[in-house]
């Protein structure tokens, strides 16, 4: 897919230089350990496609693109703890608290917490203004509190073993899942100084393909194998997580899935956003979902 190669690079480069080890050693290693290992790096590509789409140099984006997928890496830290989901694998490799030790994941993760808007603050470049970086800010944290985030994380262990409906369904995943695609977007368009239409193209797109993305994942822990996966799989029927191919079964679920990215793919086209990178994502899943 064009493009995604190469931000990926951009993002993985960035990333290690970031993170450089300090004292104490231990807590930089194990922030180093979730972030470093190898995820798809969705949200940071997405922030340099959007800068790039709307006008931007992606050199001014990459802080902030470091920044979400070390929210995203914190998050993954804590989801995976033993008073949450508890899982031994993660990015197919033992999960940090495993790595490491229950303390120091939990430290990790509070540690990349803070570090990411640091690191929006102090290594972006200074052709971004500081309103534009203020507005930036302002959106990471509202999507990593209690607005989102959290607020998804409280709601999907509060429906652990209940039948929920379809709108407590669609919250958890929009502010679990969707929110840091619509934050990845938004922080691209806004540091390429976009329109207002533009943005609210991406954030539709966003939320989209954010609940096209968490079906999908929901349909191939239930399809696919822990190796495949690289976290273990069946978890979710296992702990009767609600899910989206739980209470609707895998059919229903599919076409949810595909006619979600046709919606998400109309919105980008509609408003004049050519890319085939973020219309490759859709694809990639639409295709894979009907295998
Ligand atoms: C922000 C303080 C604070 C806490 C976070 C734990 C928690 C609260 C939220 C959980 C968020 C979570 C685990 C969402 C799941 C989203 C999801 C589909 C993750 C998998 O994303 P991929 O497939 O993973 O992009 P890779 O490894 O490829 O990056």
């Amino acid at each position: 897919m064009e493009n995604f190669d190469k931000y990926k690079e951009l993002v993985n480069e960035a990333l290690d230089r970031f993170l450089e080890v300090k004292y104490p050693e231990r807590i930089w290693e194990s922030m180093r350990y979730s972030v470093l290992a190898d995820g798809k790096r969705l949200r940071p590509v997405m922030v340099l496609e959007a800068c790039r789409i709307c006008g931007g140099n992606i050199d001014t984006a990459i802080p902030t693109a470091c920044a979400i997928e070390m929210l995203h890496a914190q998050s993954l830290i804590h989801d995976d703890l033993p008073c949450m989901d508890d899982d031994d694998l993660r990015r197919g490799r033992p999960t940090n608290h495993k790595a490491f030790d229950e303390a120091t994941a939990v430290l990790a993760g509070d540690a990349l917490l803070s570090f990411a808007p640091e690191v929006i603050i102090t290594k972006t470049p200074s052709v971004v203004s500081d309103s534009t970086k203020l507005e930036v800010l302002e959106a990471f944290l509202v999507a990593a509190g209690a607005h989102k985030l959290i607020a998804g994380q409280v709601v999907d262990i509060e429906s652990e073993g209940k039948t929920v409906s379809e709108e407590t369904l669609e919250f958890i995943h929009k502010n679990k899942t969707s929110a840091l695609f619509e934050l990845s977007l938004f922080c691209g368009a806004k540091i390429a100084g976009a329109s207002q239409e533009k943005i609210d193209a991406l954030q539709k797109y966003a939320e989209n393909f954010g609940l096209a993305f968490q079906i999908y994942d929901d349909i191939i822990d239930i399809i696919a194998t822990t190796e495949e996966l690289g976290k273990t799989a069946g978890k979710d029927a296992k702990v009767q997580k609600q899910t989206y191919p739980a209470l609707y079964g895998l059919e229903e679920s599919k076409n949810k899935v595909i006619e979600l990215c046709k919606e998400a793919k109309e919105t980008i086209l509609a408003n004049g956003l050519e890319s085939s990178l973020l219309a490759g994502i859709l694809d990639i899943i639409e295709k894979r979902i009907k295998k």
